[in-house]
């Protein structure tokens, strides 16, 4: 046990130690309270056989139900922040019209709560759930979805932003572009490029836009956005590597990154679309608003590397066109996997990006607001104190110990949450992977039990470091 005498990798005051989750993943109550149907809600409607054992979002956590007990056990592990998404489809069942105020209700009781347990909101508008009715227009594909966003975005920051101080635009805006548009992994299931190309475009914009809104409201508080960075190692020092490892950076990193930080794309991904072809359509002045409205604040979600190596083979020339025509994937010899997601742990990852934000991006003020493990079938751990789940304690620490050494370096870091609290939906992977500090028991009611884990964590937080 860590004694404040035997700390050695101390973190600064006021550093923001919480964990973080989204509304899909832990609500609940999916048709309950006027909430209109989400993508998640509709396409385990359909196809029900793609996720997990079969377990749709609809009860998820039961966050909806049991809100006030889980922030006190928030409390109780010691958190200072708490990182959340509002469910459009809750505050806005059609995507856009009538606000329903249950859902706003809702909103304003965990914020509340969360105050007064002394944990800091911090807000995300939206993480993967595009409201149906919204989807069925087009969703980001359309130019509809991205008013409708910026309306959604305004009455959010109108109804919560007296208190909420912490807000972000999107969480990982890239994902949908990948997994719904490009890899068949989110609704609705297009491989497209071009449409791909579209909703990219239309994220960054609608983030701009709500950004700009955010400022001009003057609510005095912070606009971010929140970004899964993925240092691109080549698997050598091969010009033909590094080129692979540059495209993968482009498309992956920096097609978001640049735009958010610096307000401009990078040059040689608008040429490579031009040369093929794939330049979105762009209104006048959209490239100004996303020039002039820029992130505050960065949230960086880091779980594993991207390792890439020059392709194996020509790409077939009449395949659809797709990121991966640059380069290949690239299995290290000897890399360290989390078996159970199939992704590499690499810690030092953390590092090297921290120092890329630091040396490319004007030491943009940042945090991590996602780093974590899930693991399967957590139950065989269990004894009497609950999990003892001393892979993802190690885990942590080893983040934390590259997080600070970043920090050290000059790294604008402000603070680390983990994915996540508790137990939650992981989008197709249903309940397959867990990750929480704390257990949710799908057999016993949503039982939650606090994991060994939990309670090395509030010991770090009590500590300010280890
Ligand atoms: C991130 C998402 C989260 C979360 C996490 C873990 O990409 O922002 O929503 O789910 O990854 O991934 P998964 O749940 O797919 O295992």
């Amino acid at each position: 046990m860590m004694n404040s005498g035997g700390v050695i990798h101390r973190f600064p005051k006021d550093f923001w130690w919480g964990t973080a989750t989204s509304a899909t993943q832990i609500e609940g109550a999916a048709d309950v309270g006027g909430k209109g149907p989400n993508i998640w809600d509709y396409w385990f409607e359909l196809e029900s056989h793609r996720f997990f054992n079969q377990v749709g979002p609809g009860n998820a956590s039961r966050f909806y139900e049991n809100y006030e007990e889980d922030i006190e056990r928030m409390k109780e592990l010691g958190h200072n922040s708490f990182r959340f998404s509002l469910s459009w489809s809750r505050l806005f069942p059609e995507g856009q019209g009538e606000v329903n105020e249950q859902g706003v209700d809702f909103y304003n009781r965990v914020i509340d709560k969360l105050i007064a347990c002394g944990i800091q909101p911090f807000v995300n508008l939206y993480h993967f759930d595009m409201p149906l009715a919204l989807q069925q227009r087009g969703g980001w594909e359309s130019r509809e979805g991205v008013e409708a966003y910026r309306m959604y975005a305004q009455e959010c920051f109108a109804r919560f932003g007296d208190r909420v101080k912490y807000w972000f635009t999107h969480n990982e805006p890239i994902v949908p572009v990948e997994g719904g548009y490009l890899y068949d992994f989110h609704y609705p299931n297009l491989m497209d490029f071009q449409k791909a190309v579209q909703v990219a475009f239309h994220s960054i914009l609608a983030s701009a836009q709500a950004i700009q809104a955010y400022h001009e409201g003057g609510y005095g508080g912070k606009v971010g956005i929140i970004l899964n960075l993925s240092p691109s190692y080549p698997r050598s020092q091969h010009p033909a590597d590094l080129r692979a490892a540059r495209w993968a950076d482009l498309f992956f990193n920096r097609s978001f990154l640049d735009p958010s930080v610096k307000g401009e794309f990078p040059e040689e991904l608008v040429n490579l679309l031009a040369e093929t072809n794939h330049l979105p359509k762009v209104e006048e002045g959209d490239l100004e608003t996303i020039r002039m409205n820029t992130v505050d604040l960065l949230g960086v979600n880091y779980y594993q590397p991207r390792r890439v190596k020059a392709k194996e083979h020509l790409p077939h020339p009449e395949a659809p066109f797709m990121p991966d025509r640059f380069f290949d994937p690239y299995e290290m010899p000897g890399r360290r996997m989390n078996p159970y997601r199939g992704w590499e742990i690499y810690e030092k990852g953390i590092y090297d990006l921290l120092l890329d934000l630091k040396e490319n991006y004007g030491n943009i003020e940042c945090y991590i607001s996602e780093n974590g493990m899930g693991v399967e079938d957590e139950e065989r751990f269990r004894t009497e104190e609950g999990i003892q789940d001393d892979y993802r304690i190690d885990f942590i620490r080893e983040h934390l110990r590259w997080i600070h050494r970043a920090m050290e370096k000059g790294a604008h870091v402000k603070g680390y949450h983990l994915w996540t609290f508790m137990d939650n939906w992981s989008w197709t992977n249903a309940y397959k992977n867990r990750y929480g500090l704390v257990a949710v028991d799908l057999e016993n009611n949503c039982k939650r039990t606090v994991k060994k884990s939990g309670l090395w964590f509030k010991e770090v937080i009590a500590q300010n470091g280890f």
